[in-house]
């Protein structure tokens, strides 16, 4: 039959290939929407992807893209999945049958990652196959919808042909249904006349532009809408009033800290602030979409190596006396000088009492933290419970947690990097052992432990800045917690260390902030800083990478004093 007519072009093949993967992602998103935002197939695969990428890789990611990682895999991803929709159209042109098995293997592919992430269930395997027979549907459509207007054509015509030899009425649409125009009837207004290729026994098939492109423009306006209504049902909003309501029952600390000390913060403009605002706090975690956790329904599990398992309710958790700490979350990825480090003053309850109702065996060392999507923590049970201010935290700088900090509940201990100790959207903790168990990080090239090292930025000069020469402030914080901050010095092309001003803390905690003035000359300056702990540790000045426990070396800027 298509040796009697014109082929799709190309671009329109490729074309109907990117509408029904539209279709099918819109679909699978609406899908999602209702079951769990994080079976959506993208954010599947992209989850798959995260958990797969090498540590290196990720760490590139991380430095390269910044915040900015997540929404440069989910781009990359719909870049491929567009790519291979317009294949799929294309393939479809010379087969139907491949374009629709194109899409089922998609919809395997999709399913498998959504029952590959670590809280899914078999219904996540829905919005994939779902989306997948969307997308067949439309695809098949779209390539009628364009190229079978021959037959009709054909047929009209001679049907027009035997009108003209006894004229009739025209079939009119209306009301009553008589005769309604068919929604695929042809268009009638300016456009290239249909070549209606009629050879003799066969019916042509003919390639109408017009009808391909409203049919694309629909299948577009389809998958759109399926896809917002899918991200709206994905429970933004949801999380916003929990959150709200939540605000309403955080009770008061009974025990409060102390103000922070007004020497603190030495308000230096460019040096990050002592209290870094909610808004602006770093966020690292491998969760492609914000888990969504309802306090009403949220519990932790504490079981393992303990003489009585607990499950504690988040009004279990409130009724608990409550505490605030200064602590300063660092991330083990962030290179010397990086940014992802950041002090909050929490409200939580002191993970060691809970635990001590729990009751850990002697032979366990390890806790394994569980967040509501599966991201696993190992924290040394003897840090927990050495009297630091380990907390199951539910506020931050006086706020709720923000959902991407993990509301409503999550880990902070003080002394160890975010990935060993902070679980965010905490629902579980396994008390265990090191030599039992693997958290997330541990296979993917990353100690099983990580204390912060001692650490110095600069904030102020900026490398590469200009400045005048003669009287310079640098400044910038320096961490070492739970052992605190003892001194820093400043070196400058090389000459002597020489001792910063040090900001006041509030405990060994927290950062602390530094400056110093300088006497630059006109020309080039390299300048170093250096920290020294309360332990009297000096941090050393050899270099290493942030994997597997941290980056060690000296923060150093370059600046031109005119
Ligand atoms: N559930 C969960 N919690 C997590 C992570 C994660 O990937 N998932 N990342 C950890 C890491 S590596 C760090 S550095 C801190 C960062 O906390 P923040 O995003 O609130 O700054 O969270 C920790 N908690
Ligand atoms: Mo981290």
């Amino acid at each position: 039959m298509n040796a009697a007519g014109t082929r799709m072009p190309a671009w329109a093949a490729a074309l109907t290939g990117l509408v029904a993967g539209a279709v099918a992602l819109g679909a699978a998103q609406i899908i999602a929407g209702l079951i769990d935002p994080g079976a959506a197939p993208v954010v599947a695969v992209g989850g798959a992807v995260v958990d797969a990428t090498p540590a290196g890789l990720k760490e590139w990611a991380i430095r390269t893209f910044g915040s900015y990682d997540k929404a440069v895999l989910l781009g990359g991803i719909v870049v491929v999945l567009a790519l291979v929709a317009a294949g799929l159209g294309l393939l479809a042109r010379r087969r139907a049958a491949y374009g629709t098995l194109g899409l089922a293997v998609f919809g395997l592919v999709g399913a498998a990652a959504a029952l590959s992430r670590p809280d899914a269930g078999v219904a996540h395997v829905l919005p994939s196959l779902a989306g997948a027979a969307a997308g067949a549907w439309t695809l098949s459509r779209l390539a009628r919808r364009a190229m079978d207007s021959g037959e009709e054509d054909y047929v009209a015509a001679s049907r027009a042909a035997d009108r003209e030899r006894a004229p009739a009425t025209r079939p009119v649409s209306g009301p009553a249904g008589a005769v309604v125009a068919d929604e695929d009837s042809r268009s009638t207004g300016p456009g290239p006349a249909m070549p209606a290729v009629m050879r003799a026994g066969a019916a042509p098939y003919v390639f109408d532009r017009r009808r391909l492109l409203t049919g694309a423009a629909t299948g577009v306006a389809v998958a759109g809408a399926a896809g917002l209504g899918g991200w709206l049902l994905s429970g933004t909003k949801d999380g916003e009033i929990a959150r709200r309501s939540v605000a309403k029952m955080l009770p008061r600390a009974a025990r409060p800290a102390a103000p922070v000390p007004s020497g603190a913060d030495l308000r230096i403009p460019g040096l990050a602030p002592f209290v870094t605002p909610n808004a602006d706090f770093y966020r690292v975690d491998t969760a492609l979409v914000v888990p969504s956790v309802d306090p009403a329904r949220w519990t932790l599990k504490i079981h393992g190596l303990v003489d009585r398992p607990v499950e504690l309710t988040f009004a279990d958790l409130l009724k608990r006396p409550l505490m605030e700490a200064d602590v300063t979350l660092t991330c083990v990825s962030n290179e010397v000088g990086g940014p992802y480090i950041g002090n909050a003053r929490w409200l939580g309850a002191r993970l060691a009492d809970v635990l001590r109702e729990a009751g850990i065996r002697s032979e366990a060392d390890m806790l394994l933290s569980v967040s509501e999507d599966g991201w696993t923590c190992g924290t040394p049970v003897d840090v927990v419970m050495d009297g630091r201010d380990a907390l199951l935290a539910v506020a931050m700088n006086g706020e709720v947690l923000p959902e991407s900090h993990g509301f409503p509940v999550r880990q902070v201990v003080p002394g160890l990097y975010g990935y060993v100790s902070a679980t965010k959207w905490v629902t579980e903790i396994r008390v265990t052992r090191f030599d039992r168990d693997e958290a997330y990080w541990t296979p993917r090239g990353w100690a099983p432990k990580g204390p912060i090292k001692t650490q110095s930025r600069i904030d102020l000069p900026r490398d590469g800045d200009e400045v005048t020469a003669g009287r310079t402030t640098v400044a910038g914080v320096a961490w070492a917690q739970h052992r605190g901050v003892d001194a820093v010095e400043v070196r400058v092309d090389g000459s002597a260390w020489r001792q910063a001003r040090l900001a006041e803390t509030p405990g060994p905690d927290t950062w602390r902030q530094w400056s110093l003035d300088l006497d630059l000359t006109p020309g080039r300056h390299t300048i170093s800083v250096r920290a020294t702990d309360a332990t009297g540790y000096t941090q050393t000045e050899d270099e290493a990478p942030p994997a597997p426990d941290g980056a060690t070396g000296l923060h150093t800027v370059t600046v031109t004093a005119r």
